[in-house]
């Protein structure tokens, strides 16, 4: 249940030293006499997050759940997210080595974990909007979807293992957050929605589609009920860290912020990243950055033959092939396939209607945020009605569909 009253004391750039100091794991990581800066630098919804830099050593990120959501502190939501975070960073850790921040202490009483010091990496999102074009990420977040996809499932896990994770990862009050901003409010009149006046006739035209109505329904039905494996649930290019590659440098991709992590459909992390270059394709069309919005569309397929093929390279370790034949990896991988576009169309609509909007989008002049959107809302009518194309063809349309309404 969540808890609006405070009963813990919240981090700040103050406090930070002695915190660490008071937590055994974390003061021997980083000895508190030598901690150099400590600097807020959380910029998500929900939390506050600081990354604390020391001399001679990596650091550290606190990241600390307050019992309701950062950005409207009269919504509240249980602070014990946090201790979902860590189970599930390590499930993941375990599952898709060197793709996730590595987890090194939990307080369940102040509702902190520290992880990994990734200051050396940038979000995605940021560097997509900037135009840059960091090859291999999308291929590497394939790799991830297909190792926690399986290896958290029946397959990789068998029956016991399976239910016995299920059971662990219950997590009922962030799918309601995603159950209601992702599946619902978009489609009704809700306070949340924020649509530009020369945006209305698209809005109503995608939200009243009953053809749309009803694929999403069924999109949010799927998300709510089948079980498959423990899912990032919040896995758009914000949730995501690259350090480019470089002279001496390797290519580093890390999916961060699992909070909203639950046993639930595969194809709704895949389709969270395909509704995201959606947005990050927008924006290069809508700035006339045809070779971006391209590049960032073929995104798409990087993503997801990557992970078809990693899931491939895992099913001769499944754990009872005996009615899990070949026949039923196919049929899996194109019913992942298309959950994923319906996702991908479910996720990219609910940032150009409702709550939490995207800088791709939001930083573009009105004019061309208008088309943008338009383009978006045409992009995810189509995603929805043909998501058995393979990612090729079917993105192909998409860039059509965005070009044309950005012209
Ligand atoms: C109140 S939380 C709003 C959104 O932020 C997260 O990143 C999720 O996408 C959630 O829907
Ligand atoms: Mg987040």
């Amino acid at each position: 249940m969540a808890d609006a009253g405070q009963s813990y004391e919240l981090l700040n750039v103050e406090n930070v030293p002695a915190y660490i100091a008071g937590r055994p794991a974390l003061a021997r990581l980083v000895d508190p006499a030598r901690i150099t800066r400590v600097r807020e630098v959380g910029d998500g919804n929900m939390n506050l997050v600081f990354a604390v830099e020391a001399e001679d050593g990596p650091g550290v990120v606190l990241k600390q759940s307050m019992p309701y959501v950062r950005v409207d502190p009269d919504w509240p939501i249980t602070p014990d997210r946090n201790r979902i975070e860590a189970t599930v960073l390590a499930a993941h850790g375990a599952a898709a080595p060197g793709l996730v921040p590595a987890l090194y202490d939990v307080d369940e009483t102040r509702h902190v974990v520290a992880l990994e010091n990734l200051s050396d990496h940038q979000v995605w999102r940021g560097r997509l909007n900037e135009g840059l074009r960091d090859e291999g990420v999308a291929g590497d977040l394939g790799r991830y979807v297909a190792r926690v996809g399986f290896g958290t499932s029946v397959f990789g896990l068998g029956a016991e293992a399976h239910k016995a994770g299920l059971a662990a990862s219950v997590n009922p009050e962030l799918c309601e957050i995603t159950e209601d901003l992702v599946f619902t409010e978009p489609y009704i009149e809700h306070e949340h929605n924020r649509i530009l006046p020369a945006n209305e006739p698209d809005v109503a035209a995608y939200a009243g589609d009953p053809g749309v109505r009803t694929a999403i329904g069924l999109a949010k039905l799927a998300f709510m009920t089948h079980a498959e494996a423990l899912i990032h649930g919040d896995l758009h290019t914000g949730s995501v860290l690259v350090r480019a590659e470089g002279p001496g440098v390797a290519r580093s991709t890390r999916a961060f912020d699992v909070e909203f992590a639950f046993y639930g459909p595969v194809g709704f992390d895949i389709g969270a990243l395909w509704g995201n270059y959606v947005l990050a394709a927008a924006r290069g069309f809508a700035l006339g950055d045809e070779e971006h919005a391209a590049w960032a569309l073929g995104l798409a397929t990087r993503t997801w033959e990557a992970f078809e093929a990693e899931f491939t390279a895992l099913w001769p370790e499944r754990a009872d092939p005996r009615v899990y034949g070949d026949g039923v990896l196919a049929a899996y991988l194109a019913k992942v396939h298309a959950d994923a576009a319906a996702f991908g169309a479910a996720k990219a609509a609910r940032r150009v209607i409702g709550f939490s909007r995207v800088t791709d989008i939001e930083t573009l002049p009105e004019e061309r945020r208008v088309k943008a959107i338009r383009g978006v809302l045409h992009a995810a009518r189509h995603l929805l009605t043909r998501p058995a194309d393979r990612p090729e063809p079917l993105f192909d349309r998409v860039g059509a569909l965005l070009s044309a309404a950005a012209s």
